[in-house]
């Protein structure tokens, strides 16, 4: 039976990555980009998380993120979350490569996290660059501002950015120098976060996807594990 060949390997490995994406936290009641009810006001993800976006109508992108934030700070990591922060300390090298920028790794207790794309809780001035931590529901004030008077931005990677040099670095080195890469809940169609499950497998790597469908990387994986992957990780990381 496939998950118990994946337990045997996820127990004699020295050296896991795992790749997260929106997937992860759909049963925590994040709507994922591309699934249903990942719309927000008849808007799609990649119209509002661009450079371009923001600079039309930063009130709107605002509101989009603010709405987020309300969400996930009402939601709570599931047993998918859970599972891989159970599983870290049992490995000697490994490495949660997370697209997400929820932060519900963080709050399942994982602790060597790449995010890829940033996270939502994290605020950039658009003008001196300062960056911060702001974890309050609501904002004060949409757009929030920085003491210099300037906008803040989200703190995200958004679409046509570059991802932030020394994680993505981090996370081409975790996937190229594992023995086994778990692709958790991404339909791999953003780059260059779905480059990592190749370049695992041409650097000898097992690759194992849970997802509840097909996705570009299905045929590239050695093992795919279709269900949820609250159901399956708790399972096969157990
Ligand atoms: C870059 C942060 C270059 C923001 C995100 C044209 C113009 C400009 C760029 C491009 C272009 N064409 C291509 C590109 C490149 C572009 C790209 O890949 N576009 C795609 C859409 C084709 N990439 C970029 O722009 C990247 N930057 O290339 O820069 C550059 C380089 C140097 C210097 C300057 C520039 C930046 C990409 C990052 C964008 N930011 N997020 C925010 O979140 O607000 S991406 C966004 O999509 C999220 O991070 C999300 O994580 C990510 C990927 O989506 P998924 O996580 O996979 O989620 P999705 O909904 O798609 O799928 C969910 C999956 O879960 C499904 O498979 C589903 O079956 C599964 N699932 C559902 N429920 C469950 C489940 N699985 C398990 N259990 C369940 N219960
Ligand atoms: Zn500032």
């Amino acid at each position: 039976m496939q998950w118990e060949q994946v337990k045997d390997w996820l127990s004699a490995a020295r050296s896991i990555a795992v790749l997260t994406g929106a997937g992860i936290s759909a049963e925590s009641g994040i709507p994922t980009f591309r699934g249903e009810g990942g719309l927000w006001r008849n808007f799609r993800a990649e119209d509002l998380a661009t450079p371009q976006a923001f600079a039309r109508d930063p009130l709107l992108v605002w509101e989009w993120y603010a709405w987020r934030r309300e969400l996930i700070a009402r939601a709570e990591p599931n047993p998918g979350h859970l599972a891989l922060a159970a599983l870290e300390p049992r490995i000697p090298e490994f490495h949660l490569i997370t697209q997400n920028v929820d932060g519900l790794h963080d709050r399942a207790g994982s602790r060597a996290i790449l995010k890829i794309h940033g996270d939502l809780w994290d605020l950039r001035c658009t003008r001196c660059q300062r960056q911060w931590t702001d974890r309050s529901v609501p904002l004060v004030e949409l757009p929030p501002r920085c003491e210099c008077g300037s906008i803040a931005r989200p703190g995200v990677v958004w679409f046509g950015e570059g991802l932030p040099p020394c994680v993505w670095e981090q996370a081409r080195r975790a996937a190229s120098g594992c023995q086994l890469l778990l692709v958790v809940g991404t339909s791999a169609v953003v780059y260059p976060a779905a480059g990592l499950a190749p370049l695992a497998k041409s650097a000898g790597a097992k690759v194992v996807e849970v997802n509840v469908g097909d996705t570009p990387l299905s045929d590239l994986a050695d093992v795919t594990l279709r269900g949820p992957a609250s159901e399956i990780l708790p399972v096969v990381c157990g």
